[in-house]
Parts: structure tokens; C-alpha cells; sequence
């Protein structure tokens, strides 16, 4: 049995539970309170990052590694394409959701008031009460210097959401009136890139950005539709992964 210990409302968990649904494998969840990162994750993953998956003792962490190892161990279906050129284009667009878009949507969701005031208290669903009273006045400020040690958190807001207009227009044309992101199915890049647009839309300003982009908004809708656990409809995903969530207990 495979169990993915997570944050709920993280996307690289998103983008796991996923691929693991295209998959069709069974698996536990674990969820994490943020507060217990130091005591629950650093014991298993040193990174100290979520998610990381335990199968049968072995630990794989960071979600690209989880990902080709899913790969490897269910090979179908395919996520990653055997050709060298789509294979490439898949890794470079995986690598640009994750180590750029991520950013964007954190800065959105959380550093902004009027985001951060419905999001913070996903973050801290499964921590206690006192966490849950502190957590909308500190997590602002942590969050803002996570994203501005990577640089987002730094540029002002309307530089950030030109850049993110950019970005979405960047996948509006790879796109062009195709389907997915990479040659003619759905790739480990639709899910990875996918994971980080839906929090970046889930925002008030992401939200508007995707709905006036037709295309983008159809394809986020078709990825959702292949994600979604076997016989669940589109939106599914995120409520399976909550009530999976509910069976678990933390070590
Ligand atoms: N490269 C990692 C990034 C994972 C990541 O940044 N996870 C965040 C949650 S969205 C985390 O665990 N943060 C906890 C922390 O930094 O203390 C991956 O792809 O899995």
C-alpha cells in the first residue's frame, strides 16, 4: 500500500494525487498540520518538504521523483512520452511549474489580504485552535519571505500579475488549438503545470486572468476531467483526497 503524506492544499500533493488517480492505484493519505513539519516530515524526508510518499518502508520524496517513480513502478498509462523531443518538452514545462509558477500562486494566495483571508484557514484545517488564532496575523509574513527569497514576493503586485498574464499566455500559445500541452495526449506537464494554475486561478486576480483566456480555461477543464479519480466528475479530485484525508492518524 502507498501512503502520500501531504499538505491538502498543496500542488505538487495536487499534482500527485493526480497522477495517481490517472493511474488508477490505491493509496493513504496522511495529512500533515504545517506546525508538525519539523517533528513528522524532517524525520523522514531531510528536505523537510511535502510530499513525500512511503511505499512498503521506502521513502520517495519531491514531486518530480514521486512522479517518475510512478512512472516506473505503473507505466500505464503513459505520462511521460517515450519520444526524446516531447520527453524534454514535458521536464522543462514540469520544471517551470514547479520552480516558477509555484511562487506566483503563493504569492497570490497567500501574501495578498483579501486571498489570504480564505485560504490561510485551509492551511491550518487540521492544526489546533491556538495555531488557528495565530495563523492570519504570522503566516502572511512567513509566506511573504518564502516568496521573497525566491524573488516574486519582492516585485510589486502589478509586476507580479503582469508576469502571471504572461505566463498564462505563454500556455494560451503552446497550446494553439490543440488539446494538451505536449503532443496529442495528456502528459505529466498538463498535471504539473495544471496543479499550479488551479491555485493561481483559485485567486481573485488568477481567477479573472484564466476566465478571459477560453482556451486555457477549456484545457484546465479537460485535465481536471482526466484527473479525477476513476467514475468521480471533474472537481472531484481535491473532496476524494479530503475524505482520504479523514482515515488517516499521524505517527
Ligand atoms: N520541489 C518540491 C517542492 C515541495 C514544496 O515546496 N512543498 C511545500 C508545500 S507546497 C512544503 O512542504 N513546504 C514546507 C516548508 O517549506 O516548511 C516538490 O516538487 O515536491
Amino acid at each position: 500500500m502507498l501512503t502520500l503524506y501531504q499538505f491538502e492544499i498543496s500542488p505538487f500533493c495536487d499534482k500527485i494525487r493526480r497522477i495517481l488517480n490517472v493511474k488508477n492505484v490505491a493509496y493513504a493519505v496522511e495529512e500533515v498540520p504545517p506546525t508538525k513539519t519539523l517533528s513528522v516530515v524532517r524525520k523522514r524526508n531531510p528536505a523537510g518538504k511535502l510530499p513525500f510518499l512511503v511505499a512498503d518502508g521506502t521513502v520517495v520524496a519531491d514531486s518530480t521523483d514521486i512522479a517518475y517513480w510512478l512512472e516506473a513502478r505503473y507505466p500505464e498509462p503513459r505520462l511521460v512520452p517515450a519520444d526524446p523531443r516531447e520527453r524534454g518538452l514535458c521536464h522543462v514545462l514540469e520544471d517551470w511549474a514547479d520552480e516558477s509558477l509555484y511562487f506566483y500562486e503563493m504569492r497570490l494566495r497567500f501574501t495578498l489580504p483579501h486571498n489570504a483571508r480564505r485560504f490561510i484557514p485551509e492551511l491550518v484545517k487540521y492544526e489546533g485552535s491556538m495555531v488557528k488564532t495565530i495563523a492570519p496575523y504570522a503566516l502572511p509574513f512567513v509566506m511573504k519571505s518564502q516568496v521573497s527569497s525566491q524573488g516574486v514576493g519582492k516585485r510589486p503586485i502589478e509586476v507580479v500579475l503582469r508576469d502571471v498574464e504572461r505566463h498564462v499566455d505563454a500556455l494560451a500559445g503552446i497550446l494553439g488549438g490543440g488539446e494538451w500541452l505536449v503532443g496529442d495526449r495528456l502528459t505529466i506537464a498538463d498535471v504539473s503545470v495544471f496543479a499550479q494554475l488551479f491555485c493561481v486561478r483559485a485567486s481573485d486576480e488568477g481567477g479573472r486572468l484564466v476566465a478571459a483566456r477560453p482556451a486555457v480555461a477549456a484545457w484546465m477543464e479537460r485535465v481536471d476531467r482526466a484527473t479525477v479519480p476513476r467514475g468521480a466528475s471533474a472537481g472531484a479530485a481535491t473532496a476524494a483526497s479530503t475524505a482520504a484525508a479523514a482515515t488517516g492518524t499521524l505517527p
